[in-house]
């Protein structure tokens, strides 16, 4: 098989253009037609198609570049398929692919009708020679009525399938009216925009060419075409920051990020001089899915409070509380703010199950009781909630989904056991996080837990002492109830909720005997757990908290 330089197509009249993007790598197999390089003038890019398929075999450009008409891109090992256009012209090296209809003309275009220098009064704007561009989308509008255009401003952006160019004006003035939106397809000629109030300042050798107006057109609008793309006059592009407040990045990763209706000028670019490419857009498109990030639709359709319209509900109800009697109003606390906010999130975008079930600590509590009493002078005390983060471990090594984290279709399990617990303190919830629970013992938990839920109170836990719960244990023992529904704690996919534990008569097979429990409220992410594991980890739990001797098992 034959080794073909691939070479720059005829990108009209762009002179050394720089290479922003490489699409492929050595070893690719490419198809004819599949874009190889991005390249970018100070107004348009465009990628540079391949005439011919095969396996890349060298790169001959790198990222900054200067390429032209002519300039090897690569090597490709054809395996014989070329490009239909250059098949033609059987120049299957540097044939004019998309590249040469995607490269706008450069020159300015004769204006069809009158175009004097000092018109004043209305200008009509037109779509200039495009190149062989045919029925281009317009993607972005930069102008509205009222705003004062100066000459080569951009006024909206077009694009094919292949590039994005920008088409600036030819005239300054006042825009009176846009005659395009967005999506509209155009073409050469096509009616852009209608300036008036000043000066019609077309390129000279436009209103050179133009005849004369005659005494009857004088009123009528001038008519001029907007320069194309590469016009020489237009400030250097710096690719670094965005056009015109444009995101810096390709046709394909534009569409891309269209097609999954991604705002790109939300979107940080991690490519080459802030360029944004496909791997960002994914990224971000991840991250506003895990919920991590929120885009400023949506910032803007859930205002503070969460009146729920992002969610299509109806308005949340306003009431004047004073109608109805005193009260005294008082701004929630930064912490209760940020977990409320979580709280929220957590509730409606897991599909949250509880299984509720009793475990049997009569022999625990005596345990307990009497360690407390052997240790008094240690000043460690043992708490149930201890015994139940050991006992949670065991149940999380048993059944390791407890224990893992959704990552977009994938399950993250983790090889280790951080077991967060709830604790309330003045400022609001705080969830302080038991690392490696696996590794200690209960006196040393007992010990560390009392330490963090003071510093829980104080509100001098690190960020550090709240991070890495891959389960969380939210004990109400303390205080009373029976059963309660706890919120998961995403990104964990469970939660255990406990409450105080009672005497309750329990049948032995032959009596019913006075037995302690301990209410157990399991929460569970639906999408990683079935409610036949929920029960079976609730159960497992309730055996090692009946017998501690299991967890050696
Ligand atoms: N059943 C019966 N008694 C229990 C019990 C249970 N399940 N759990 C604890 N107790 C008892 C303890 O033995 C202790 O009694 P003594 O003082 O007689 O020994 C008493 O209740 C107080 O315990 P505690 O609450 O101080 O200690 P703890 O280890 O159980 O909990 C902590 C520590 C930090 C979790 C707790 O103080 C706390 O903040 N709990 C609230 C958590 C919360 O707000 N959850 C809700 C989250 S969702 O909004």
């Amino acid at each position: 098989m034959a080794l073909v330089e691939v070479k720059v197509p005829d990108i009209g009249d762009f002179d050394e253009v720089a290479v922003i993007e490489l699409l492929v790598k050595v070893g690719d197999t490419v198809k004819s037609e599949q874009s190889l390089i991005t390249v970018e003038s100070d107004k348009a890019s465009m990628e540079i198609p391949s005439s011919t398929a095969g396996v890349v075999k060298e790169l001959r450009v790198k990222l900054g570049d200067k390429v032209k008409q002519g300039s090897v891109v690569l090597m490709v090992e054809a395996s014989g398929e070329v490009a239909a256009a250059p098949a033609a012209t059987a120049a299957p090296a540097s044939a004019p692919a998309v590249a040469t209809a995607a490269a706008p003309a450069a020159a300015p275009v004769a204006a069809p009708a009158a175009s004097a220098p000092a018109a004043i009064g209305p200008v009509e704007v037109h779509i200039p020679d495009i190149g062989d561009f045919k029925d281009v989308a317009v993607i972005e509008i930069f102008v509205k009525p009222g705003d004062a255009i100066k000459m080569e401003q951009s006024l909206i952006t077009v694009e094919s399938d292949k590039a994005a160019m920008e088409i600036p004006s030819s005239a300054a003035g006042v825009l009176k009216e846009l005659k395009v939106k967005i999506g509209d397809k155009v073409n050469i000629g096509d009616l852009l925009a209608i300036l008036e109030g000043s000066v019609a300042a077309a390129p000279v050798a436009v209103a050179a060419s133009a005849p004369s107006p005659s005494p009857a057109a004088a009123s009528a609008p001038a008519v001029v075409t907007a320069t194309a793309v590469a016009a020489t006059t237009a400030p250097a592009h710096n690719p670094g920051a965005s056009t015109l407040g444009l995101p810096h990045a390709s046709p394909s990763v534009r569409k891309f990020a269209r097609e999954l209706g991604v705002p790109l000028e939300e979107v940080k670019g991690n490519g080459p001089k802030g360029r944004i490419t496909q791997d960002d857009v994914q990224a971000f498109t991840k991250s506003v899915m895990a919920g991590a990030t929120q885009t400023k639709a949506q910032a803007a359709k859930a205002p503070a409070g969460g009146d729920g319209a992002a969610l299509g509900l109806i308005p949340w109800p306003k009431v004047d509380f004073a109608k109805f009697g005193p009260i005294e109003r008082k701004e929630m606390g930064r912490i209760k703010k940020i977990s409320g906010a979580n709280l929220l999130r957590n509730a409606i975008m897991i599909p949250a199950v509880t299984n509720h079930d009793d475990a049997d600590i009569t022999e625990l509590e005596a345990f307990r009781v009497s360690t407390n009493k052997e240790n008094e002078k240690s000043g460690v005390k043992v708490t149930m909630l201890a015994f139940l983060i050991k006992a949670c471990v065991a149940a999380l090594k048993k059944y390791p989904e407890f224990n893992s984290s959704l990552d977009g279709d994938s399950l993250v399990y983790k090889n280790y056991w951080h077991i967060g617990f709830a604790a309330d303190t003045p400022n609001g919830l705080m969830v302080p996080v038991i690392r490696d629970a696996d590794k200690k013992g209960i006196l040393q938990i007992s010990q560390e837990m009392g330490e963090l839920a003071k510093k829980a109170r104080d509100g001098k836990l690190s960020p550090a002492e709240m991070t890495g719960a891959t389960f969380t244990i939210s004990s109400l023992g303390g205080i009373g109830g029976k059963y309660f529904t706890p919120i998961i704690n995403a990104p964990e996919v469970a939660i255990l909720g406990v409450c105080k534990s009672t005497h309750e008569p329990v049948w032995d097979g032959k009596q019913f005997v006075p037995r302690l429990m301990l209410p157990l409220s399991l929460t569970w992410d639906h999408r990683v757990i079935d409610g036949a594991a929920a029960a079976r980890f609730n159960a497992y739990l309730g055996q090692i908290l009946g017998d501690f001797r299991r967890v050696l098992l």
